[in-house]
């Protein structure tokens, strides 16, 4: 009797384990999968935004699974992950005929200089109070005493010359000298090529703080990628992190690497270190962007020319631009001269001409150093800078 009571217990036991797990089991089974994907993760934009450079946040609709078309032809191996890790690169605009595509931008911000000349020429009586609006037109511009002059005195000679004064011709005698006047012999051609022995070119850019020679070097990062070449940055501007991630935004938009060293480190050893990575990678061009040196700073001058002196321990640099600030007008020609003597300047980027009317100090800033004005930049925008050509620049001035 003991026996068959325990039998049933064994049966009751096992029967209710069997059809507990059987249960269960389904309710496993009518559960929903613990991890349903709901979205798609999508690429996002990895660069760190900083400062000016920080976009709006991107309200992209989320896209669900359901939504989500896979194109017939995808290669089997690109998984989300990887496409989440390679963000989709800028497509810089090509540098041919920038300065064209940013007249108006000129046009606008010089009206007072170019068709302020030209209406002043095309008065009924050019007496001497007229020129010596001329004059005045372009004094306030900035293009300097000693060219001021020299200017007037051409166009009164030549004015007479011409006895009758249509608008055309005019403006064709106002354009012509004009380019005269800014110089068509320098070469205003960057070194960015790689040399010959496989170095890449090193460009350093300077100047004081605020001027964009951050924003320049970015810019220009993305003008040699749109023209086929590869990149490596240099962050020397140790004195703020900021700084050194402003330049990295600017070059992971692009695919271009950046060099940075620890806040507060030694900028001669990021600067030397940025031109060994892009040897060490076969770059073509390395750029160099510095801190911000005022140059009432006697030891923050002799650090730049450190800098340059360390970097050619690896070769001679290339080029080593100075950025000036155009709206800072007859200030920023103080700033060159005291640069100059630091470190030999090879050109000039003249920066924000969108935003003032002092587009003579192009003039004047050449004659103070000597050396030609090779980039401006006209704008905010990731491609507002051109290559600075005297004839398309005097273009914009004057209309053509
Ligand atoms: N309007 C205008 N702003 C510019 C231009 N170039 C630079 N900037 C602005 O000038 C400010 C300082 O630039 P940044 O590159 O940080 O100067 P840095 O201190 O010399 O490195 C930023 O707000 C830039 O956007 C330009 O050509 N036009
Ligand atoms: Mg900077």
């Amino acid at each position: 009797m003991e026996y068959v009571i325990l039998a049933v217990v064994i049966a009751v036991i096992a029967i209710g384990a069997v059809t507990g797990l059987v249960v269960s089991g389904r309710r496993r089974k009518e559960l929903p999968p613990k991890s349903a994907p709901a979205t798609l993760a999508r690429p996002t934009p990895s660069e760190p935004q900083v400062g000016e450079e920080a976009a709006p946040p991107r309200a992209e609709p989320v896209q669900t699974v359901e939504e989500v078309q896979l194109p017939a032809a995808q290669a089997p191996e690109a998984t989300v992950e990887e496409a989440a890790q390679a963000p989709a690169l800028d497509v810089p605009e090509p540098t041919a005929g920038r300065l064209v595509r940013l007249r108006s931008r000129l046009s606008r911000s010089q009206n007072s200089l170019g068709k302020g000349l030209l209406t002043l020429l095309s008065r009924e009586r050019l007496d001497e109070d007229t020129w010596e609006e001329i004059e005045e037109t372009l004094l306030v511009a900035d293009v300097g005493v000693a060219p001021t002059q020299e200017l007037v005195e051409r166009l009164r000679t030549r004015v007479k010359v011409l006895g009758t004064r249509t608008p055309a011709e005019l403006r064709a005698l106002l354009h012509e000298e004009l380019v005269a006047l800014i110089g068509t012999d320098a070469d205003r051609s960057l070194k960015t090529a790689k040399h010959a022995d496989g170095r890449p070119a090193v460009l350093l850019v300077v100047g004081v703080n605020g001027v964009g020679k951050t924003t320049t070097s970015g810019k220009l990062g993305r003008v040699l990628v749109a023209d086929g070449r590869t990149v490596v940055l240099g962050a020397a501007d140790t004195f703020r992190a900021a700084a050194a991630d402003q330049l990295q935004t600017w070059g992971e938009r692009v695919g271009a690497r950046t060099v940075r060293g620890p806040e507060g480190g030694d900028p001669a050893s990021v600067a030397f270190d940025a031109v060994k990575e892009g040897i060490a990678e076969g770059a073509d061009t390395v750029l160099i962007d510095t801190a911000g040196r005022l140059h009432t700073k006697t030891g923050l001058m002799d650090e730049l020319g450190k800098v340059k002196r360390v970097v050619e321990k690896h070769g001679p640099v290339d080029e080593v631009l100075l950025v000036l600030d155009a709206t800072t007008g007859q200030n920023g020609l103080v700033q060159a001269r005291v640069f100059a003597e630091v470190v030999d300047i090879t050109g000039i980027v003249l920066t924000k001409l969108d935003g003032t009317a002092k587009g003579g100090i192009v003039v004047a800033v050449q004659r103070e150093l000597g050396v030609p004005v090779k980039l401006i930049g006209l704008g905010e925008g990731a491609d507002d800078l051109a290559p600075f050509e005297p004839a398309a620049f005097v273009d914009a001035l004057i209309g053509d």
